[in-house]
């Protein structure tokens, strides 16, 4: 057996045989003894090699090299001046797989690296526990939001991400040759969810990737980026889809906190779970506190006046609620002259947008046509719209940006474990 224990359950096993197994993380031989610090998923612990077993291993452990895979089997110790107070005698250490020197990354924590080497080298940057943590946190979060939809009746669903039509927009669009035919990756899954609403599935989810052609360098822009959506049908209004966003990332934020309390005291985060509901901003408002303090916005805010308004507002998560319909796209319902739409923000940056959909065949027609669209290229939603569509509406939320806003990470490529970027494809 390769393993018999993972170094979080040794304590009160002192005495016991047990075979630990991870990467050699610290190598030291003072005079005749040796040390190895072994590190597996859970943590760290101690081997000594003592005098007396030194003829029979040192010669292994001597050509052990640092981050290589090793097995050892051995009894556990108590032993006051360990770190954690135990140690493992080995009776035999196996080397699984023997690393090559030097590391491509220091990962002692000694030397920081920068994220861009970091990101080349990302399977050893993943073996630090800080980086590790941020993934444990992010499966946590993604836990909780599955929780909580599932408990609020939705199914998860998967629609197709090679699509014939965009549904955000021609600027950001990844063109593929599909068979010599052309074909898009998806931006959304937002026509799919929708053309959803007419079956009867009535409440559906996914989390998913999705892609846009992002040409900008930014801190929180991919090209790659995982969706969370859902979609609800027979609402009266998007103050319902509202209420279910709020109240999913309070639950989901609760889940992590309680799930996550090794993995937040090793990023030194406390996690300020929000309290539901959450302040709604009609736009309007938001352009009014802008121009209060010498900001002039037209139609939507860009990343600037979502910043200040960030500070002039002062919650952590709140809405903005009624965008003019100018800057919505073709499936958001009209109100006027504004939007039955809205965006949650997070300290100032977007983490979703969502809103009532236009569920009424003719009305969706017109619009379509208002914005310059040709609704043949769209026959496959709009037919849906056709044969009895209930109201619905839904959000999509990005889940990178949601584990980087949670983390106080600075840039969303920490949230990623393999980044897609304009710049970066590998690994
Ligand atoms: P929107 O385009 O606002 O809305 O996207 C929803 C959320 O997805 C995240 N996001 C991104 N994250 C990282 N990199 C990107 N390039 C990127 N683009 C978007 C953001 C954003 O708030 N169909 C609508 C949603 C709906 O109405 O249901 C949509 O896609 O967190």
């Amino acid at each position: 057996m390769k393993r018999t224990h993972y170094t979080s359950e040794l304590e009160g096993q002192e005495g016991k045989s047990v075979t630990i197994a991870g990467w050699a993380d610290q190598l030291r031989i003072l005079g005749k003894i040796a040390f190895i610090i072994v590190r597996d998923r859970y943590g760290t612990v101690q081997v000594t090699i003592p005098r007396s077993k030194l003829a029979e291993l040192y010669g292994e452990a001597k050509s052990l090299t640092k981050e290589s895979v090793i097995s050892v089997k051995g009894t556990l110790k108590a032993n006051k001046e360990a770190p954690r107070g135990i140690e493992v005698i080995p009776e035999h250490i196996e080397v699984l797989s023997r690393a090559a020197a030097p590391l491509p990354m220091d990962i002692s924590g000694k030397i920081t690296s920068e994220l861009e080497t970091r990101l080349d080298s990302r399977f050893m940057d993943l073996r630090q526990p800080t980086v590790a943590a941020v993934f444990r946190v992010r499966d946590s979060l993604l836990a909780g939001i599955r929780s909580y939809l599932e408990g609020e009746g939705f199914i998860e669903v998967h629609t197709p991400k090679l699509v014939k039509a965009g549904a955000e927009g021609g600027a950001t669009l990844f063109k593929v040759d599909y068979f010599g035919k052309k074909a898009y990756l998806s931006q959304s899954p937002q026509l799919f969810k929708q053309v959803l609403m007419s079956t009867g599935l009535d409440r559906v989810y996914e989390i998913a990737p999705a892609f846009r052609a992002e040409p900008s360098a930014t801190t929180r822009h991919l090209s790659e980026f995982i969706s969370l959506d859902f979609e609800m049908a027979f609402i009266d209004s998007q103050e319902e889809v509202m209420q279910l966003v709020e109240n999913m990332v309070v639950s989901a934020m609760t889940h992590v906190k309680g799930e996550c309390k090794d993995e937040l005291k090793l990023l030194g985060r406390e996690l300020d779970v929000p309290k539901a509901p959450f302040r709604r901003v009609p736009f309007a408002e938001a352009k009014e506190l802008l121009a209060a303090e010498g900001k002039k916005i037209e139609n939507d805010l860009d990343s600037e006046a979502e910043k200040a308004l960030g500070s002039i507002i002062g919650d952590d998560y709140y809405f903005i609620t009624g965008f003019p319909n100018a800057e919505k796209p073709f499936y958001i319902m009209e109100d006027g002259d504004s939007s039955c739409s809205f965006d949650l923000e997070c300290k100032g940056q977007e983490l979703a947008s969502g809103g009532q959909r236009e569920h009424r065949y003719d009305a969706l027609i017109a619009r379509m046509r208002r914005l310059g669209l040709d609704p043949k290229s769209f026959e496959f939603y709009t037919n849906a719209f056709k044969y009895g569509m209930p109201p619905h509406g839904g959000v999509g939320l990005g889940i990178d940006r949601f584990a980087q806003k949670l983390l106080g990470l600075k840039n969303i490529r920490e949230a990623v474990l393999f980044p897609r970027d304009k710049i970066r494809m590998m690994p």
